[in-house]
């Protein structure tokens, strides 16, 4: 009698174990586990985007994720990484943003981020060269006035899955004439004077920048658009090679590059706001913030 006592007690406290995942390896959300199936790695992207430098940060800034790496990628290879996780169910911790399509293609969220490296929500920033003002006042004032909003830009993004930027900026501004002539009234028009644009080569800011170029386009300015690094965006327009952005994201992502370049640019204020990056899971891992990645 005893004995059979026993015997219940020991299968209901193994039962309750194995409940509460002691000693087993799931995948989700397995604390002692979740550091060694991430790998200790959190999956980024190009080395040169702002958002890898706030990830350094947080590595060093988060005393958990000291030993950790982080993964030097492309945005398409971590989209990619990010998929093949989520079709296994299995954890990733990756450097993402918004505006992007990941989040309307995948349950994912944001992990906390108490120490404030990557920040809250941020704006994106129209710059110019010193001198662009009394140089080209048209072009200046197109620029100076061009701001959208997020389901603006996501549309333009969205159409670029399926067709070209070019077209889907011209579809846009057809379909947005309002906003265009908020931009443009009254704003003389030139005839073939030549301007430069500098933009980085996320699809956020290939969208931005087409738009911004065909309005230009259309009051006379001969454009050109150059995708590069945020670095050489900054330096570029600070040594007045090239006119302007419409891409930085400040004051958080591009801020270091900002910092170094203000004096000698423009900025011409926020063109979108609610723009964001940082540590992104998909939703069913059992954490929410930075600080409940497992030390190494
Ligand atoms: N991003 C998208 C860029 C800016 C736009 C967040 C990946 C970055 O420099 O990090």
């Amino acid at each position: 009698m005893i004995k059979k006592q026993l015997i219940g007690i020991v299968t209901v406290l193994s039962l309750i174990l194995v409940l509460t995942g002691c000693g087993s390896s799931q995948s989700n959300g397995e604390p002692e586990n979740l550091g060694e199936e991430l790998n200790y790695t959190i999956t980024g992207i190009e080395p040169g985007a702002g958002a890898m430098g706030l990830a350094e940060d947080t590595i060093e800034g988060y005393e958990n994720l000291n030993d950790w790496d982080l993964l030097e990628s492309s945005t398409a290879g971590m989209l990619t990484e990010l998929g093949e996780a989520i079709d296994n169910e299995e954890p990733i911790v990756i450097v993402g943003w918004n505006p992007h399509w990941m989040f309307a293609s995948y349950d994912l969220k944001y992990l906390d981020d108490p120490n404030g490296t990557f920040g809250e929500d941020e704006n994106i920033h129209t710059i110019a060269r010193k001198g662009l003002e009394e140089d080209m006042p048209a072009a200046y004032e197109v620029l100076d006035r061009f701001s959208w909003e997020t389901e603006d830009i996501e549309a333009v993004m969205a159409d670029a899955q399926e067709m070209e930027f070019q077209e889907a900026a011209s579809k846009w501004i057809d379909a947005n004439q309002d906003k265009v002539k908020e931009w443009t009234d009254g704003v003389e028009k030139v005839q073939g004077q030549e301007l430069e644009l500098v933009s980085t080569p996320w699809d956020s800011e290939r969208a931005s920048g087409e738009v911004a170029k065909q309005v230009l386009e259309q009051q006379g300015f001969e454009v050109t658009l150059t995708p590069v690094d945020p670095a050489v965006m900054f330096q570029s327009i600070a040594q007045g090679e090239g006119d302007a952005s419409v891409a930085p994201w400040l004051p958080i992502t591009h801020g270091s590059f900002f910092e170094q370049y203000k004096d000698d640019i423009t900025d011409l204020g926020p063109n979108l706001s609610g723009a964001k990056s940082g540590l992104v899971v998909p939703s069913y891992m059992d954490i929410d913030s930075i600080e409940d990645l497992p030390a190494k």
